[in-house]
């Protein structure tokens, strides 16, 4: 829940701040790009400098969100300008849809030495309290919800690109209003978002007909690999580094690919392995574990063990050592859940 105190100490420190630097978790998705976006054309509006900045490459389905790409860390701002001072005149920093330092790589260590003003926008439970003012609702679907509650509250003016930008941010974390998330709030917000324009037909066909080639092909590896455990209910894939270099695809090309076996009747868990790369910021290769349950088992216990977090529903998790060990090491934490669930049902 967010109060009305937080709201309005929100609306103060955007409204005392000059320039703004925002920033989202790293493997930006639809959540956090459309939540960036929607707030970048509000702190425009109220005659802010605001300087948005990505912590990993976007997903091409987004990019028509931006009429200029946004500066990537690393690739696009040398770490080197940026632990030096290259956005000192900031004045507030903004933070969407995480509260967590292991979301932001490098970013944590400047935030860590920074004095600025943070101003956190999340929806998830795990967090660091990174914010000198956070707004905070675990029960939204979405940042973009809380962000919608933001500009409600401040009277600040809504545009049709704002109204889209917040389509995106809902229709994405819902998996299109599918999954559990989905209630009422969620209904009544994007109906309200139509309203002020935005067109829900055009944004689908941008961010679920969009597919490269690459992508199709990188999918239908994975499809390949998957195995179904435990009398079919936990499905297991995996993409290895080769799988990306056949199908000529990157990592971004990954989102939402898990949600694929979970068409599976049978199937209560999907689990997906992503080898990681060499060149991963952190320096060591293994894997990034996905966990999607259609909501008997909590996802979020399991990745929480080895690190990762997220939702009940939807969590991640990086994990060493080889495929082998970490698929055991998964099935194995999926199982003993499923054994205690089992065990309370029939009692
Ligand atoms: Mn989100």
């Amino acid at each position: 829940m967010v109060t009305e105190t937080d709201f309005q100490q929100a609306i103060q420190l955007i409204e005392q701040a000059n320039y703004v630097l925002m920033t989202c978790h790293t493997r930006p998705d639809g959540d956090a790009v459309g939540s960036m976006r929607a707030m970048v054309d509000v702190l425009a509006g109220l005659g802010k400098t605001v300087q948005p900045l990505l912590l990993s490459p976007l997903a091409p389905w987004y990019e028509f969100l931006f009429e200029t790409p946004l500066p990537v860390l690393t690739d696009d701002i040398p770490l080197e300008q940026f632990h030096n001072g290259r956005f000192e005149t900031c004045d507030l920093v903004m933070i969407i849809d995480t509260n967590s330092y292991v979301q932001l790589p490098e970013f944590d260590r400047w935030l860590r030495e920074t004095h600025k003003k943070v101003l956190v926008v999340d929806h998830h439970i795990t967090g660091d309290n990174l914010g000198d003012v956070e707004l905070i609702d675990t029960e939204a679907a979405a940042a973009g919800e809380i962000i919608f509650d933001l500009i409600k509250h401040a009277g600040w003016p809504m545009t049709n690109r704002i109204a889209e930008a917040l389509f995106v941010a809902l229709s994405t974390d819902s998996g299109w209003f599918k999954f559990a998330n989905a209630d009422a709030r969620l209904y009544r917000n994007a109906a309200e978002l139509v309203e002020a324009g935005a067109n829900p037909a055009i944004i689908y066909q941008k961010l679920y007909q969009n597919f490269s080639p690459a992508r199709m092909q990188l999918m239908v590896r994975m499809l390949q690999s998957m195995e179904l455990h435990h009398n079919g209910r936990v499905a297991v894939q995996h993409i290895l580094r080769s799988d990306f270099d056949r199908a000529g695809a990157t990592g971004r090309d990954t989102e939402n690919l898990i949600d694929e076996c979970q068409r599976i009747g049978s199937v209560e868990v999907a689990v997906l392995f992503v080898e990681l790369g060499e060149d991963q910021s952190r320096g060591h290769s293994g894997f990034r574990c996905s966990l999607r349950s259609k909501g008997h088992v909590d996802v979020r216990s399991i990745a929480q063990r080895y690190g990762g977090g997220g939702h009940k529903m939807a969590s991640g998790v990086n994990m060493e050592g080889d495929l082998d060990q970490v698929k055991k090491t998964i099935l194995d934490a999926i199982a003993e859940q499923m054994r205690d669930l089992d065990s309370v049902s029939k009692s």
